[in-house]
């Protein structure tokens, strides 16, 4: 660490003799005097920079030497005295592109030739999928988990609506598969991401388990944060907990292997153990596990995707406005477009994880923060995860509530597999009326959004604005540069200027 203070002249930061670092993006946070550098781990000729490999330092500038920069929010010094305060241990990679990945594989595999140990598959969801009905499987629920999208994908794809329910949140798939097995004798496939492990441990812990209703079930876990593989700060935690909370639930598991004979191993396994113990059974999905597989591309029927829209949300709002951003790309979206607006971040509370829950974070903070304008940007599948929080809301009478539903009808930052937001027979600003919301609009052009923005800070809340937007969002779409803590000190400082 020590060896990263001194002199840093932009562009190249030298850490020992031998490796450079190149410093990619700077960012100053809080004031002047401290400011948060990426940079690639080797120099940017070499295969580092085309696969995007970044770290992350924190420094204090003890000096500057170039007059003409300071007040530049964004802008690194020419040469300043530092001193680093923190190495970041968050690292990140650039999304690999999955069919360049399977490709290079391959080429890989035949490099290895005889050592078999060294060969890496993929599962063709397909093959997977006719497995699990081999195995008497073919009833499936849960929600979408973006490791689990391709395999989610072809279930979308090829099974009818009547035994593929894409449930509002995780425990409610362990109910109704529950409700599938006692009417039918046979286990049903239940779908979800480790995050969700929370949302499932009462109904399963209370209904499924061999010593309460004993209910046989097939739980298809995306293991996001696994050790030892890179990923975001939430789902490191999550990851390294996962084994221990399924088998602190008493949930026998082994991981889903990534080749076709393997596969049906795991699953001859589990089909025995569920025949056995009575109970569920648990198979762990690595990363990219699964062969792409992708949905169709559905016509576009609105002029903005979410990206268009969050832009026209923020541009319309005050400088003191406070902005709760929920789960998944919307708030990687927000965290660069203010990037790319010369702002700083700590406007936005972004809730990396505990997906439904943004609005509720919102409502606490609006109690306590009257004179400020709270506004939470949500997504329609959080909406639908937790939906009981939009009675909560619209029976709290807080004023400056002010919620934004970005709906694009589907769960689009996991893989795009559909929710019920834009469903015919179905209406978010109905559900929030009768639940007592003050006001309920909708938009879906920029200027009616702007309009819209603009107006709902005039009234009273809670209020609900709903956008409907196309599905998709920009394929090179970057990751939050602070971490957690340091969004959350920010954004605390920000709620503490009261007017
Ligand atoms: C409890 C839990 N379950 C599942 C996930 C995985 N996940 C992250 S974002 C997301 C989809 C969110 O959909 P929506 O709110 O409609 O926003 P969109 O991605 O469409 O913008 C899901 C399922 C999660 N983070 N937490």
């Amino acid at each position: 660490m020590n060896q990263l203070n001194g002199l840093l002249p932009v562009g190249l930061l030298p850490v020992s003799q031998s490796v450079f670092f190149f410093v990619e993006r700077k960012q100053r946070i809080h004031g002047p005097s401290e400011m948060v550098v990426q940079f690639y781990t080797a120099p940017p000729s070499s295969g580092a920079q085309k696969s995007k490999c970044w770290d992350e330092v924190q420094l204090q500038i003890l000096e500057t030497r170039t007059e003409e920069m300071n007040g530049q929010r964004d802008c690194l010094p020419a040469l300043s005295q530092v001193r680093c305060l923190s190495l970041g241990s968050y690292r990140c990679t650039d999304a690999v592109n999955p069919e360049n990945q399977v490709s290079e594989q391959k080429e890989r595999n035949e490099e290895v030739g005889q050592y078999t140990e060294l060969v890496r598959d993929f599962l063709n969801p397909k093959d997977f999928y006719n497995a699990l009905c081999s195995h008497g499987m073919d009833y499936f629920c849960g929600v979408p988990d973006s490791l689990l999208k391709d395999f989610c994908a072809y279930v979308t794809s090829v099974t009818p609506k009547s035994r593929h329910v894409i449930t509002a949140n995780e425990g409610q798939a362990i109910a109704l598969a529950a409700g599938y097995h006692m009417a039918t004798g046979r286990a049903g496939v239940v779908y979800l991401q480790n995050s969700g492990l929370g949302n499932i441990v009462n109904p399963l812990m209370s209904l499924a388990v061999p010593s309460v209703y004993s209910i046989p079930m097939l739980l298809l876990v995306g293991w996001r944060g696994e050790p030892g593989k890179r990923d975001e700060p939430q789902h490191m935690i999550q990851g390294q907990a996962t084994p221990g909370i399924l088998a602190s639930c008493g949930i026998a598991f082994q991981v889903l292997p990534d080749y076709q004979e393997g596969a049906e191993q795991a699953l001859y396994v589990a089909r025995k153990h569920m025949e056995t113990s009575k109970g569920p059974y648990c198979l762990l999905v690595r990363r990219q596990n699964f062969l792409p597989f992708k949905l169709e591309k559905e016509p576009e029927m609105f002029p903005l995707n979410r990206d268009g829209a969050l832009k026209s949300v923020i541009d319309s709002l005050k400088d003191r406005d406070v902005v709760v951003g929920t789960t998944g790309m919307l708030s990687r979206e927000l965290f660069e477009h203010r990037v790319a607006r010369g702002q700083g971040h700590e406007k936005d509370f972004l809730t990396v994880g505990s997906m439904g829950h943004a609005s509720a974070i919102a409502l606490g903070i609006a109690q306590f923060r009257p004179k400020r304008q709270i506004f939470c940007l949500d997504g329609d599948g959080a909406v639908l995860m937790h939906m009981g929080a939009l009675a909560t809301i619209g029976q709290s009478e807080v004023p400056n509530f002010k919620h934004i539903l970005i709906n694009n009808g589907c769960h689009d930052s996991v893989g795009g597999q559909p929710t019920s937001g834009l469903s015919d027979s179905f209406d978010f600003l109905t559900i929030a009326q009768a639940c007592g919301y003050k006001t309920v609009m909708r938009a879906t052009q920029p200027e009616e959004i702007s309009e819209a923005v603009t107006h709902m800070r005039s009234l009273e809340g809670p209020v609900l604005l709903e956008i409907r937007t196309n599905k998709g969002g920009r394929k090179d779409l970057g990751r939050p540069t602070r971490t957690p803590i340091q969004n959350k000190k920010d954004f605390m400082h920000f709620l503490a200027i009261d007017h």
